[in-house]
């Protein structure tokens, strides 16, 4: 029988199969060829034995937070409380990116957004998606199953940014910790170490307590500008372009001509090490 790991605790797996979970321990021999099972990981099971005996072949692997065969990372963004960071945005786009996997993002809190302040984020959320982004916000969660369907997908964001409040949503029996009672508990309390799928509405959903922190450091300048996707849309004279002091650089015009997003171009100076 073929199943997925949804939870792990120690050498404890909680493996989905035909929608039943089976707790199942590994066969020792894994340790011995270095094989750690890992939670997204899909897997063979003797069903009377309680025991995986195979690993199939990952696509890839995370490290923040530890599953295998991440589909999507969908970057919830609140528009208020805490207010929108395009910095962070760009920040977790460019993680997400380079480590090969597909962003979606959802925005939250747009019933606490003033009149005025629609304009100006419906240009930004316009603009992702002319990038080629798939961008959702929170009132739109079934919009947003559909392309999540079967597809393992990690939540990502600020702290508060609303989460836990989508899965919760989707699924209320889980009732999951939101931030607002987390604060009166006392931070880090019960920040569950270990990962863990949440199987809703046939999506795996991996919660995170907060984007942690995002390691930038190993990227090259040239890893920047192939995150930053729409860049190479607008080509430079010269291959080796860092679209900063050259002279007709076709980045650079662009932003002048506010076909890219001065918030994504500074964001990419910054980053990059070049201002
Ligand atoms: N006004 C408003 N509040 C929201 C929305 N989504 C979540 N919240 C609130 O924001 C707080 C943090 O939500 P939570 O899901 O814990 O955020 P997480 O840290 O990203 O998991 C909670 O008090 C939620 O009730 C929203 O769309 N609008
Ligand atoms: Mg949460
Ligand atoms: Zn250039």
């Amino acid at each position: 029988m073929q199943g997925k790991i949804i939870k792990q605790i120690s050498n404890q797996y909680t493996v989905l199969v035909n929608n039943e979970e089976i707790v199942c321990s590994s066969r020792g021999v894994f340790r011995n060829q270095n094989i750690t099972p890992l939670v997204g990981d899909n897997v063979k099971v003797d069903i009377s034995k309680k025991l995986i005996t195979d690993v199939l072949p990952r696509k890839n692997e995370l490290k923040r937070p530890v599953v295998a065969n991440v589909d999507i990372t969908l970057i919830i963004m609140s528009v208020k409380e805490p207010k929108l960071s395009l910095n962070l945005l760009d920040k977790l786009l460019v993680n997400v990116i380079h480590n090969k996997i597909e962003p979606i993002i959802c925005f939250t809190k747009l019933d606490l957004m003033k009149e005025k302040e629609i304009p100006k984020f419906t240009e930004i959320k316009k603009y992702y998606q002319s990038i080629g982004i798939k961008v959702y916000n929170n009132q739109e969660l079934n919009k947003l199953l559909e392309v999540l369907k079967e597809k393992i997908v990690v939540l990502t964001g600020q702290t508060g940014a609303g989460k836990t409040t989508i899965l919760n949503k989707l699924e209320p029996t889980l009732n999951l910790k939101t931030a607002a009672i987390s604060k009166s508990l006392g931070r880090g309390k019960h920040t569950t170490r270990h990962t863990e799928i949440h199987y809703v509405k046939d999506v795996y959903f991996i919660d995170t307590p907060g984007y942690s922190y995002i390691d930038l450091s190993e990227l090259t300048i040239e890893d920047y500008q192939n995150a930053f996707i729409e860049f190479n849309n607008y080509p430079c004279p010269f291959n080796s372009c860092k679209h900063f002091k050259e002279k007709d650089c076709g980045v650079k015009e662009a932003v002048k001509n506010e076909k890219i997003l001065k918030s994504r171009y500074e964001n990419y100076l910054k980053f990059g090490g070049l201002k």
